[in-house]
């Protein structure tokens, strides 16, 4: 994506810092971020940066005047807060979508949401293709699959080019924090030669997919004309947290011992990605394996 005018919300957390990264260069970039999660180190010197929330309408009016695309990564990301907080959370996950996507009818902006896996709930086949079923396991899900829903009909009913994209499991750098996920806990357990701790058997799979990866599929998001539709964003791998575990340990040549605890309650068994619509639609292909990404996060590069 070049010369265009872009609008990064939540673009000082985790995935959109790095989608912010890529972007800055040839686009004049716009950050929308309330820095409750995200970290102005992260943004490069040259982005206009709006703090507000998302769900404020005048700070989203000004971020997004002008805007060619908006990226709308902005969310609560903690499924368990939203099991503790639905009303809140679906404020911020769902209101603010909604805004988003009114936004963009004025500007007539093309949107590329941060879906989630999570829409899915317990996969009804595997690896998981965008057809299946959908019956989410919490709150975060619903709020996810109805905006991934509102993507599609704004693009049925006002021709608004929209893009819905279905995370799986991110990671990589600056993910970090109590809700970060399992591969961030796990490193820094592994570091402090700290017990490992695997929440259940170990048996349990994810599909993880680096943030660059992520936001790669983002890029093309901005720029494809299949619009209207959602797309798994993966690697079409999938692995065990045993297995992880050990990876880890591996990689940071750490003596950490493994350890079990407690299921987590309501956890997925099994997640992982078909990637057959994106990579026909989309032209996606993830590039980094997760040997590869766990490597270069255990040696800072
Ligand atoms: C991921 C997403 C979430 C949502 C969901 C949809 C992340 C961080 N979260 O949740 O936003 O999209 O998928 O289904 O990507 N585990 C341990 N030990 C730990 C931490 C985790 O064993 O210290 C296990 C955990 O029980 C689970 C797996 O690792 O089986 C992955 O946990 P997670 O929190 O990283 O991500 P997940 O798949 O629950």
């Amino acid at each position: 994506l070049c010369n265009r005018t872009v609008l990064v919300t939540g673009g000082a957390g985790f995935v959109g810092s790095h989608l912010v990264e890529a972007l800055a260069p040839d686009n004049e970039v716009r950050v929308l971020d309330d820095f409750s999660t995200g970290s102005r180190e992260h943004l490069p010197d040259d982005v206009t940066v709006i703090e507000g929330d998302v769900r404020d309408p005048i700070a989203l009016q000004e971020a997004a005047r002008g805007v060619d695309v908006i990226f709308h990564q902005a969310a609560v990301v903690s499924v368990s807060r939203t099991v503790d907080e639905p009303r809140r959370s679906n404020r911020t996950n769902l209101d603010a979508g909604l805004l988003v996507l009114e936004q963009a009818r004025q500007e007539d902006a093309r949107v590329v949401f941060a879906s989630s896996a999570a829409v899915y709930g317990h996969p009804s086949e595997l690896p998981v293709p965008e057809t299946a079923p959908t019956e989410p396991t919490s709150p975060y899900g619903v709020q996810k699959l109805a905006i991934d829903q509102y993507a599609r009909l704004y693009e049925d009913l006002y021709d608004l080019p929209t893009v819905a994209l279905r995370y799986f499991n991110v990671y990589g750098p600056r993910q970090r924090g109590p809700y970060s996920g399992v591969i961030s806990t796990f490193l820094e357990q592994a570091r402090a030669d700290e017990p490992i701790t695997i929440e259940g058997d170990g048996e349990q799979t994810r599909d993880f997919v680096h943030v660059s990866d992520v936001v790669m599929a983002n890029l093309r998001a901005a720029t494809t004309d299949e619009v209207g539709a959602a797309y798994n964003v993966g690697t079409g791998d999938r692995v065990s947290i045993e297995d992880l575990a050990k990876t880890i340990r591996d990689v940071t040549n750490s003596s950490s011992p493994i350890v079990h605890k407690d299921p987590r309650a309501g956890d997925i068994r099994h997640s992982g990605a078909d990637l057959t619509r994106a990579t026909r639609e989309l032209g996606f292909e993830p590039r980094v394996s997760l040997e590869s990404g766990l490597r270069s996060l255990a040696d800072g590069t």
